[in-house]
């Protein structure tokens, strides 16, 4: 079987690809990336020379590209994390991720249709039901809950799900949606809250911690969202919603100082900033439907997930110190210069 893995060279997407060629080594893995900043080949550069690994660069827009792509590799099953993730970037220039997040989708669903993928995933995000309120620890979402996106991030990734859902009731393409909580773990890119402290808490820079850091987000160890895709794509029933989280709600403060305790670095580095416009309060998530129908749990406890993702990053410096002395300075210059 061949698996089109499309944004495989971002953090879940190559997450993926490791985990798909350990659990099914007879399958075909082919990767479309456009390498945009937050595409890093380096993270594949293992995999490049295996026999049923293949890397194409491109991006999920051009529509004659991914026709050329389906008709040579004729992709089984496509599982869609291509997307511009961030969302402080959403509120800077929401442009390009109506672009790639919404019509990138539909651009990949009408090569599905035309070429007869027999699956077509969408990684989708908590972030589409908008957020919850911090006293109301009895709330979760679950995929019933009403689409209320707060974000132009949120707003694109919930316009991508109705598309899908519409594909699925008008044309008869089998697709399923996930949509899932905060990933931590290796090969995250430091714009994200984690990387980003422990990248900063190593160089003794400024923590910048949004508004006051009460707000709470649910934190899933990325092999278990991994897994979790996996589960979807063999057993769950197209026109679905799955809703995959951790159980793992956390302060942003307690995060931050659990990171500064583990590295032996001093709380006084931790700076409240201007918080983000629309900033969501709390994410939770209820994942009782994909428990009961497809056996899947969360495996990797926070304290381990989080120990391991700061020990990957003490050990991996080149990875991620290659991408803050580059482009991502300009960034960072914008994002927090005088915030
Ligand atoms: P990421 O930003 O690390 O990676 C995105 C990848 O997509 C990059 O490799 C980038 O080069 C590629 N890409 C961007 N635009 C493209 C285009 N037009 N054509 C082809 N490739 C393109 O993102 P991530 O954190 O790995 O998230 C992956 C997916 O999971 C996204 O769809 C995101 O919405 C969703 N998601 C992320 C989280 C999280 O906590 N990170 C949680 C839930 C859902
Ligand atoms: O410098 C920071 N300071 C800070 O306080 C950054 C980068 C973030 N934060 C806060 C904002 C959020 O409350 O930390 C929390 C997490 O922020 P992000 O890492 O930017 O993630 P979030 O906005 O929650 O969105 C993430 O989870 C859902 C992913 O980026 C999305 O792609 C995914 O859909």
């Amino acid at each position: 079987m061949t698996i089109l893995v499309t944004g495989g060279a971002g953090f879940i997407g190559a997450n993926f690809i490791r985990y798909w060629l350990d659990a099914h080594p007879l399958d075909r893995v082919v990767c479309l990336d456009k390498l945009t900043y937050a595409g890093n080949l380096s993270t594949l550069r293992p995999l490049l020379g295996r026999e049923n690994f293949r890397f194409v660069r491109g991006d999920i827009c051009d529509r004659d590209a991914v026709d050329a792509l389906f008709e040579e590799e004729r992709p089984g099953v496509v599982v869609n994390f291509a997307a511009e993730s961030h969302v402080d970037r959403s509120i800077e220039d929401p442009g390009v991720f109506l672009r790639t997040n919404v019509l990138g989708a539909g651009v990949l669903m009408d090569a599905c249709r035309k070429f007869g993928a027999r699956r077509f995933h969408q990684v989708s995000t908590d972030e589409v039901y908008g957020d919850l309120p911090l006293d109301r620890p009895d709330l979760l979402f679950s995929e019933t809950t009403p689409i209320h996106a707060s974000s132009p991030y949120s707003a694109s990734k919930a316009s991508a799900d109705l598309l899908a859902l519409a594909y699925f009731r008008t044309y008869g393409l089998p697709v399923t949606i996930s949509r899932c909580s905060n990933n931590y773990g290796p090969y995250q890119f430091p714009e994200k809250l984690i990387p980003l402290m422990i990248a900063n808490a190593l160089a003794d820079r400024e923590l910048p911690v949004y508004g006051t850091g009460e707000n709470v987000r649910d934190w899933l160890y990325v092999e278990d969202h991994c897994r979790a895709i996996d589960a979807i794509l063999s057993g769950g029933r197209p026109g679905e919603i799955f809703n995959v989280g951790g159980h793992n709600e956390m302060r942003n403060i307690d995060i931050v100082r659990l990171i500064l305790r583990r590295l032996g670095k001093p709380e006084s580095l931790i700076r409240f900033v201007a918080d983000r416009k629309g900033h969501d309060l709390r994410y939770a998530i209820d994942p009782a439907k994909i428990h009961a129908e497809l056996g899947w749990l969360p495996e990797t406890r926070f304290e381990d997930g989080i120990a391991r993702t700061v020990d990957w990053y003490l050990e991996n410096r080149g990875w991620w110190e290659e991408i803050v002395s580059g482009e991502y300075r300009n960034y960072y210059e914008r994002m927090y210069g005088g915030r």
